[in-house]
């Protein structure tokens, strides 16, 4: 195995293209959803921007039965030591790990299952080089967790268990990692107990969506919607590559959620 430099160092990224019955994708509040055309030219530009960043990406099949299925960082878990296949922690995309496993199983060597019972949803679980943060919300639960706590164990690595302030969808929703000591978050999570220690940027209120920003070796992919974030990324020297999200945030999804990536040897 390659040594890895980063937590977010990588070669290999696995994407879906999104199906048309994307505009019925879930959201929570009763606004009117995306056009499919407006997130197929989202998804391309970000395919296109994570290729440009050094990544190979794996594009897999849209699924018309699962709405949601093009945010794959959902349904499992990937980093350099193996793939763990999650329970996401809504009823209408609990089956989207079959639909992925044969994938990750012919990628990686070491694939895990999170035993029951409970549930978590990928979107909770921020990687950083302290190990995984696993955010409980509405999607994943205790059992979830814990679960999820130990699997990582396995395969060698660290977790802590974190609160998703309320009414956010996701843990990363809400916060991403910037770099090795610096994550953005919401003002929701200013004083996280587990972001102790890191350099917090908080985004302007108003720009909470913004605060799911994605990094990819040398460059933050950032939502271009959100000009004052964007100019407070800059002023911090951070190289970005805004990416439109419009439609996708119209399904409460930012840009972590249309991939999973990591680093390793391409079996
Ligand atoms: C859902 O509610 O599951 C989708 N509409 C959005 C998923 C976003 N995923 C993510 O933040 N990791």
């Amino acid at each position: 195995m390659s040594q890895i430099r980063s937590v977010y160092e990588f070669n290999s990224a696995i994407v879906r293209q999104p199906s048309t019955s994307v505009v019925h994708g879930l959201r929570a509040h009763n606004r009117s959803g995306p056009t499919y055309e407006g997130v197929k030219d989202e998804h391309d530009a970000y395919i296109a921007a994570m290729r440009k960043a050094g990544v190979e990406v794996t594009i897999l099949p849209s699924l018309e039965s699962f709405p949601d299925s093009m945010f794959v960082e959902d349904p499992a878990l990937v980093f350099t030591g193996g793939a763990i296949l999650l329970r996401p922690g809504t009823p209408s995309r609990v089956d989207e790990t079959s639909k992925i496993a044969p994938t990750l199983r012919q990628m990686f060597d070491t694939v895990l299952e999170l035993p029951p019972p409970g549930q978590a949803d990928g979107g909770d679980v921020m990687y950083t080089p302290r190990g995984f943060l696993i955010g409980l919300s509405g999607r994943t639960d205790k059992a979830g967790a814990e679960a999820l706590f130990s699997c990582i164990e396995q395969l060698g690595g660290k977790a802590q268990i974190a609160e998703t302030p309320k009414g956010v969808l996701h843990f990363k929703t809400a916060s991403s990692l910037l770099d090795d000591e610096t994550v953005i978050s919401t003002a929701a999570l200013e004083n996280a107990a587990v972001f102790k220690g890191f350099r917090q940027i908080i985004v302007p209120e108003g720009e909470e969506p913004a605060a799911n920003v994605l990094r990819v070796n040398d460059i933050v992919m950032v939502s271009a919607d959100y000009p004052r974030t964007i100019e407070m990324l800059e002023k911090a020297s951070y190289k970005l590559v805004p990416l439109k999200t419009a439609e996708i945030e119209k399904i409460d999804a930012g840009l972590s959620c249309m991939s999973l990536r990591w680093y390793g040897d391409r079996k």
